[in-house]
Formats: structure tokens, C-alpha cells, sequence
């Protein structure tokens, strides 16, 4: 189904559901009536960007911004993501995201590169920019991880300000759920107008990239789940459940609930599925479907899995519907409804 066609002078807009064919001949159609080329969809060379949700859109546009400045693809989904992180008005990512039960925003972020390089930073506070002090982890340190006031403590004294932000809706977000209490991760919940937990257009930020050398980097990075036990780390910061790269094959990301990614390892299981030969779409589809499995009775939470493999192929997968993911190439601008296990009503 064809669900949102915007046009610009050079780039296309087109939003499609890939749940089915019809949709990915619809878009081609729309494309070829105003005769540009237009890469096959989920297929393709670099420069491929795709990155989850809505924001996904404006973050991947900016990231092919710094592909065609001459930046590296670390430095695209890095720099892609930052803007996500620097929206205020985002309640999932960055500083403007919802509070733990405390009343703390804790952010977790990870980068990978090509060749399996990889940074992380957890339960992080009061930084604009955790994306960043992943990628200097990663460049800086003989390690992977650094979480807390330790991570606090190593981006002060490499470069990184604190910076304290007081935003009255998440205040009154935060007091209103102390009311209830009431801790049940939702169907695309975190950014949703109060009563409208699956009118989500926001949240995780995951983004995958390959370049036109064929170079690959992912980046992942978010606040988290809404009111989570102070402490508490989801599988966006953790190589191999929010994201996985390795060049030689290809990238994976998730969002949703981190807890049923990394009892899976699902970026890495996406990955390894399609070293096997498995098509990125496929792999996403059998890693949402092995949470299912080893999760009997599951309702009500939502997890979904984006794919690029090394030849520019894509793909997208959720529990749920309602995940969407952007997808750009250098001539093509799309964001796709994500094929899906079951409606969320
Ligand atoms: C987490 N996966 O912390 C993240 C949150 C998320 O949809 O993606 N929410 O578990």
C-alpha cells in the first residue's frame, strides 16, 4: 500500500509497505513515470543508508550529506544519529528522552565499523552526544564498553561537556507515571501522544550505512525504555543485540524491547543468517520469529530488526506493525512500513 508520496525537484519521497510486492511495484511505477533512475528497492550499491523510524529520515539524509562531503561512513552514521540526539523534542533518544523510575535519562549508544571495530557507552547521563563518546571508546581505548560515572568521568577528561537540560514535559511525563507506576513496555510506545501508545513515529535510533567503496559502519543509540529500573541497560549499546557489523557480509540494527533482543542476540543472529546466504529481509523475518519462539504468549511487545548486507540488498522486519524505516540511496528517498508478525490493534 502506497501511504505517502511527497516530491521534491531532485529527490523522491515515497512511503511503502513491503509487507507487499504490490507496494515495491507501485513505488517503481511512481519513480519511472518521472522517468529518473531509481534503485531497485531493498537493492542496490552504496551509498545505501537505512535507519530506523521516522526520524531515521532526516538523520540517514544527513548522513549521505557527509558521505558526499567526503566524510567516511563512521563519520555518516555517526554525525547522522547526532541530530537525533540533539532534538529535544524526541522522547527516545538523547537527552530529551524519557526518565528511568527515578527520574534519570540514561542514554546507551554503539558504533561498529567495517572491520568489527566497536564502541559503547551505557547508563550514561547529561551528555548531548553519546553517539560520540561511543566512536572515541572505540578510537581511543583498548576497549569496547564503558558505562556510567565511569564513561561519565573518561568523556570529561577527553573532551565531552555535560550538559543539563530541564524539559518540563518529561517532568510531568515522569510524575505522571509515578502515579500508576505502571511499568509495561508497549507496542511502539515511547514517543506517543498520552493514550496513543501505538501512534509511535519515534524512537530508537539504529542506522546502517555502506559507502561507494563498499565500506560499511552502524550506529545505534537511544534513552532507553520509558521509566526502566534505574540501571538498567537495553541492547542498544551491546555489540551484537542493537547493532552488528562486519563488512564482510553486512549490518544489522533493532528497536523495541532491548530485553528480547539480547536474550537473542538479534543483530548478530541477522548477520550471521545472512553469512549463510539468507537475503536481509528473510533474516530479519527469522530473527523476530526465533524471539517468538523462545518467548511463548508474548503480547503486546514490539521488536524489529533492519538488515543491509554488504551489496546494498535491505531489508526490515517487526513483531508488530508500525515500524518504519528510511531508506535512502543516492538518487532515492523512501520511508517503508516494515513487513510484520501481527497487528497490533
Ligand atoms: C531499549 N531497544 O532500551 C531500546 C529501546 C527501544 O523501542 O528501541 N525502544 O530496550
Amino acid at each position: 500500500m502506497l501511504i505517502q508520496v511527497a516530491m521534491t525537484t531532485r529527490r523522491r519521497f515515497l512511503r511503502v509497505g513491503l509487507a507487499g510486492s504490490a507496494a515495491a511495484v507501485l513505488a517503481r511505477s511512481f519513480a519511472q513515470e518521472r522517468s529518473a533512475p531509481l534503485a531497485p528497492i531493498s537493492s542496490g550499491t552504496g551509498p545505501v543508508i537505512i535507519s530506523t523510524w521516522d526520524h531515521g529520515l532526516p538523520a540517514s539524509v544527513k548522513a549521505l550529506e557527509v558521505l558526499g562531503a567526503g566524510g567516511s561512513v563512521l563519520d555518516a552514521v555517526e554525525q547522522g544519529v547526532m541530530l537525533v540526539e540533539s532534538d529535544m523534542s524526541n522522547r527516545s533518544v538523547g537527552l530529551g528522552g524519557l526518565p528511568d523510575r527515578d527520574g534519570h535519562v540514561t542514554l546507551d549508544a554503539c558504533i561498529q565499523d567495517h572491520d568489527c571495530h566497536a564502541g559503547s557507552v551505557a547508563f550514561l547521563e547529561h551528555f548531548e552526544h553519546p553517539i560520540s563518546i561511543a566512536r572515541a571508546v572505540m578510537e581511543r581505548t583498548p576497549h569496547v564498553m564503558l558505562v556510567g560515572e565511569g564513561a561519565a568521568q573518561w568523556a570529561l577528561a577527553n573532551g565531552f561537556n555535560k550538559r543539563l537540560v530541564d524539559i518540563p514535559e518529561v517532568t510531568e511525563r515522569w510524575k505522571q507515571w509515578l502515579r500508576t507506576s505502571d511499568y509495561t513496555p508497549g507496542v511502539n510506545s515511547e514517543n506517543a501522544p498520552a493514550g496513543r501508545g501505538d501512534a509511535l513515529d519515534h524512537d530508537t535510533i539504529g542506522m546502517l550505512a555502506l559507502d561507494a567503496e563498499g565500506r560499511m559502519a552502524g550506529s545505534c543509540t537511544t534513552s532507553g525504555l520509558a521509566f526502566k529500573v534505574h540501571g538498567r541497560v537495553g541492547d542498544s549499546p551491546i555489540i551484537g543485540a542493537g547493532l552488528f557489523v562486519d563488512g564482510e557480509v553486512g549490518g544489522a540494527c533493532a528497536t523495541g524491547t532491548g530485553e528480547l533482543v539480547m536474550r537473542t542476540a538479534g543483530s548478530h543472529t541477522v548477520v550471521e543468517l545472512m553469512r549463510q546466504g539468507i537475503g536481509p529481509q528473510e533474516a530479519c523475518r527469522q530473527a523476530v520469529d526465533r524471539i517468538l519462539r523462545k518467548h511463548p504468549g508474548l503480547v503486546g511487545q514490539q521488536v524489529g530488526f533492519l538488515a543491509l548486507r554488504k551489496d546494498g540488498a535491505c531489508g526490515g522486519h517487526a513483531i508488530y506493525n508500525g515500524f518504519t524505516y528510511a531508506h535512502i540511496t543516492a538518487d532515492l528517498q523512501q520511508m517503508v512500513d516494515a513487513s510484520y508478525v501481527r497487528k497490533w490493534e
